[in-house]
């Protein structure tokens, strides 16, 4: 039974799972949903959890971006060896999704004044408190997250790049040590020729506030 990764039509959440599937050389087929016919309630209600990336396999169906991620990357040097290092790449995907948290309340907020309020936090301090640590825990370890290259870098990529997309800048510029990382990974054998094919993705209109 063929491999199946479900996402919408930009980067996103599925991307880091996109990444390593190319880079390990898997072949899965990468079925994207339009972000801007959605809801569909039929698709959406027949999704285990409602939401996407969803991945299958063998007839069986995974959900959450980073159990994925790390199924995808297994019996890969992605994984490391060692127990101890296994958790410091897990503690750092956990902790980038702990930023991400406070991205997607922002960019789905409706209301100007409530997402002003969510904007001022996001700018002025969240995006300085993890990307300031997370430059730091790349420099001190070799431009990876504990020395070695793992599924955590493909991660950090990912919510990197979505970052750009969804709030109009450039992480890799203000955080060099983590724009030397992403930069490692989207030139990765198997990455780069994906990103080559697939092209640059566009904000998706209903979430462009023209800001
Ligand atoms: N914790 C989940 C979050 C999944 C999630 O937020 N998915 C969003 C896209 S990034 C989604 O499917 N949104 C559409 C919806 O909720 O209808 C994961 O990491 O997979």
């Amino acid at each position: 039974m063929p491999k199946k990764l479900q996402y919408f039509n930009i980067g996103g959440l599925a991307e880091p799972i996109r990444y390593i599937l190319h880079y390990t050389k898997q072949d899965f087929e990468d079925y994207r949903h339009d972000i801007d016919t959605w809801p569909d309630m039929k698709i959406k209600e027949s999704l285990p959890y409602g939401q996407f990336p969803i991945y299958e396999e063998d007839g069986r169906v995974l959900t959450q971006t980073l159990a994925i991620a790390k199924y995808v990357a297994r019996d890969t040097e992605l994984i490391p060896a060692d127990a101890w290092q296994r958790a410091v790449v897990e503690s750092a995907v956990y902790t980038l999704f702990d930023y991400w948290k406070n991205v997607t309340p922002y960019f789905l907020e409706a209301d100007p004044v409530k997402k002003e309020e969510l904007r001022k936090k996001l700018f002025d301090e969240t995006i300085e408190y993890y990307f300031s640590r997370f430059s730091k825990q790349l420099s001190e370890n070799g431009g990876y997250f504990n020395g070695k290259l793992s599924w955590g870098e493909f991660v950090l990529t990912g919510i990197v790049e979505a970052s750009n997309l969804f709030l109009k800048i450039e992480l890799e510029k203000q955080y060099p040590a983590v724009g030397a990382t992403v930069n490692n990974i989207r030139n990765l054998p198997g990455v780069k020729e994906y990103i080559a094919k697939r092209g640059v993705y566009k904000l998706p209109a209903k979430f462009d506030d023209k800001k």
